[in-house]
């Protein structure tokens, strides 16, 4: 944070953190789950002999050497063989559903500017290619019928739009080309807001271009009416920038925008790294990659392992852990997909209670894993077992609640539990023990449930 605050004409819409419901609600996913498909569904990463280095969805612009010179117009007729007979928003949904996803984020539009909506105000959309339905709109209803929040992914960068432009407009010519472009803009996002009225929020990408940093004061307008149209819209801190071109947190450090939106591929080391600001953190299963991937063999792949040590990781810091999936051009998740949300789900049905709902609890890290907070209740999910089967939890001494009982969340067993005095710790914290059976055997990470009352 600066040393002397800054006036600002286009800093923070809501100052301070949102308390209605809407951001509760936001507040209490835990897990979600990101989709991007598009055209570049098609291509899975490698083309005619064309290869995304790294993100597949960036197959157009990131192909390098290996691209023949018409290699873009190629990418940009893709779409007339975008025929995906195989999607069905249902069985999506449901495997959300069972994953325990409590939103999704779908992507409208990525960067190449195909649209899975038939917008009114582009010819580069799913109506002109050969499945013509609205994808969008089967999205969310089978999703918001589940009972997933729907939030709309939305690129600002459009190769598609002749008047999209990443550096700044000079000359007047370019000033009114660029105006063009933003009114193109504002024109689709009310038109997703009239479409799909039923939509959460906006998830914003592709905003870091000079010549939308400089749009201060339009992005600005723009928020608010996208606001007042729809109260309670969650939008995160991609959108805009302060008029000293400051994107996710303003010239003061205040956050712009609902939540925290810049924990792409990784998470905070530290809780008081995020200053008590709502987030999200989204993660690709490969290294890098958000569209499908046709060969998962040449990198590593997370494991469901490590995707719920993120949640936890995640929610343990009172943020939401989004996973991406990037479905196939004819309508299919990968089967590394699948078993994934599958193995994921098995675990968060089990253990959903520590997941959902809960907030940062004011403890020490520790090695074995990751502790959650729901009222009087702590949650310890344990990823690193002692080989004692001791599970020592220290709080501070000006704690106001100590435990009184503690279980296995699994299967209710109630677990001994004593305090001790290690004799060694001048701060006089307050160790209390826990043992886990030998019989507890446990292939999986697990929760120690721990009630606790005030009082010493
Ligand atoms: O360039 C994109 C990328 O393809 C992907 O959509 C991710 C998702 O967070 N966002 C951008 C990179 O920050």
């Amino acid at each position: 944070k600066p040393k002397e605050r800054r006036e600002l004409q286009y800093g923070p819409l809501h100052p301070g953190k949102r308390t209605d419901a809407a951001m509760q609600r936001f507040r209490e996913y835990g897990l979600g789950q990101f989709i991007h498909w598009g055209v570049y569904a098609i291509a899975g990463g490698e083309w005619n002999g064309v290869k995304a280095p790294t993100a597949s969805e960036w197959i157009r612009s990131w192909s390098g050497k290996t691209a023949p010179d018409n290699w873009k117009a190629t990418y940009d007729n893709l779409y007339k063989q975008f025929n995906p007979v195989s999607f069905d928003a249902t069985r999506w949904a449901k495997q959300a559903k069972a994953m325990g996803a409590r939103y999704v984020i779908f992507t409208t539009k990525h960067h190449d500017g195909f649209c899975m909506w038939p917008s009114r105000f582009s010819d580069y959309t799913i109506r002109q290619s050969p499945y013509q339905k609205d994808i969008v709109r089967q999205i969310v209803d089978a999703y918001a019928k589940e009972g997933i929040d729907v939030y709309l992914y939305f690129s600002i960068i459009d190769w598609h739009n002749k008047d999209y432009r990443s550096a700044s407009p000079k000359t007047a010519g370019e000033k009114a080309s660029y105006q063009k472009f933003l009114d193109y803009t504002r024109n689709q996002l009310f038109e997703l807001l009239n479409n799909y009225p039923q939509i959460k929020g906006f998830w914003f990408d592709g905003t870091w271009d000079k010549a939308w940093i400089d749009s201060y004061a339009f992005t600005y307008q723009l928020e608010k009416d996208l606001r007042a149209a729809h109260p309670g819209l969650i939008i995160g801190s991609r959108f805009r920038n302060d008029e000293y071109g400051k994107r996710h947190f303003d010239s003061n450090g205040d956050l712009l925008g609902d939540y925290e939106q810049g924990w792409e591929r990784k998470l905070p080391a530290k809780y008081e790294w995020l200053n008590g600001n709502d987030w999200d953190c989204v993660m690709t299963i490969p290294p890098n990659g958000w569209g499908y991937i046709k060969d998962w063999s040449p990198f590593y792949t997370k494991t469901s392992y490590d995707l719920i040590d993120m949640l936890m990781h995640a929610t343990s810091m009172g943020g939401n852990f989004v996973l991406n999936f990037g479905p196939d051009g004819n309508g299919n998740m990968s089967p590394g997909e699948d078993r994934l949300a599958k193995e994921i789900g098995e675990w968060v049905q089990l253990n959903g209670e520590a997941v959902y709902g809960v907030t940062h609890a004011p403890l020490e890290p520790n090695s074995y894993g990751y502790f959650t907070q729901k009222g009087n209740t702590l949650y310890l999910t344990v990823f690193n077992r002692p080989v004692n089967n001791l599970i020592r939890i220290k709080m501070p001494k000006s704690a106001t609640e100590v435990p009184t009982a503690a279980s296995l969340l699994v299967s209710g067993t109630s677990l001994k539990m004593k305090f001790t005095d290690i004799g060694l710790d001048l701060d006089r914290n307050i160790y209390v023990d826990i043992t886990l059976p030998d019989t507890f055997v446990s292939q999986q990470p697990f929760v120690i449930k721990i009630i606790t009352k005030s009082g010493k």
